[in-house]
């Protein structure tokens, strides 16, 4: 018999695991859905992050997978950004003030991750146009991965060249050191820590095993615009994959008026 590594046995999950994985995204759909209605003129990143974090505490999963990012407006182009003073409102001049959530939770120490990016207001022909190639990158991604690839740094670069031909960015395979374009990996492994192995990464040598829970995460940002990220977690299965994620993602229901 062969010798395996932990993070490889630790990827692939049980039916317990996989269990406590969906619940923990399930109680962050019902959060998303009760935070959408919070949102008004004048709220800050703040108060909306606070309101997940009670939120959380409601539903019984105190425990949360990372700080909540809560992003508007141009804020959203920072990938890591937290949450402070800044308040939402409509752009003065037209289109749709950007808004970012990036949240999840633990139940039984198990995680949940994801990412939905709304407009407040109508959205210009530039934010629609960004914002329907992030969810066309999305679903290439998951073709890729239903169609059997297992080569994480294959479906990464699938997205990758994507993104880099549609949008003009210059080096669309180097990641080091850039703020803008698609300067994240594709996504990564969730478990009982929220960045586990595998990852969708350029340089990655990765298989992703039959059992393994990822992410997908395609994501373009621009300094003086803002960022655009869309993200749910598959099962990857021996054919294919299985989409955790039960939140609509198509561009009408990001808009919010
Ligand atoms: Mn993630």
């Amino acid at each position: 018999m062969q010798t395996k590594l932990i993070h490889e046995v630790r990827a692939v999950k049980s039916k317990k695991e996989l269990e406590n994985i969906v619940k923990a995204q399930r109680i962050a759909e019902r959060v998303l859905g009760d935070v959408l209605k919070e949102l008004k003129d004048g709220v800050t990143e703040i108060e909306i992050a606070n309101f997940i974090k009670k939120s959380f505490v409601k539903y019984g999963a105190p425990i949360l997978s990372f700080p909540p990012i809560v992003a508007f407006g141009k804020n959203t182009a920072n990938i890591h950004h937290e949450p402070g003073e800044t308040k939402l409102k409509k752009p003065i001049r037209g289109g749709a003030t950007v808004i970012m959530f990036d949240f999840g939770c633990t139940v039984n120490h198990y995680c949940s991750d994801m990412t939905r990016t709304y407009f407040w207001g109508e959205p210009n022909a530039k934010q629609k146009k960004i914002y329907l190639g992030v969810l066309k990158a999305m679903e290439l991604a998951m073709n890729k991965v239903g169609l059997g690839e297992k080569r994480a740094k294959i479906i990464d670069e699938t997205v990758r060249n994507f993104l880099g031909k549609n949008f003009g960015l210059k080096r669309p395979t180097l990641m080091a050191k850039q703020t803008e374009g698609f300067p994240h990996g594709l996504g990564h492994g969730v478990g009982t820590v929220i960045h586990e192995w595998p990852n969708f990464k350029p340089k990655s040598e990765d298989i992703l095993p039959v059992g393994c829970v990822m992410t997908i995460e395609p994501g373009l940002y621009f300094k003086n615009f803002g960022g655009i990220r869309i993200e749910d977690m598959i099962l990857i299965t021996k054919n294919g994959y299985k989409n955790l994620t039960n939140v609509s993602k198509d561009v009408q229901s990001a808009i919010l008026k």
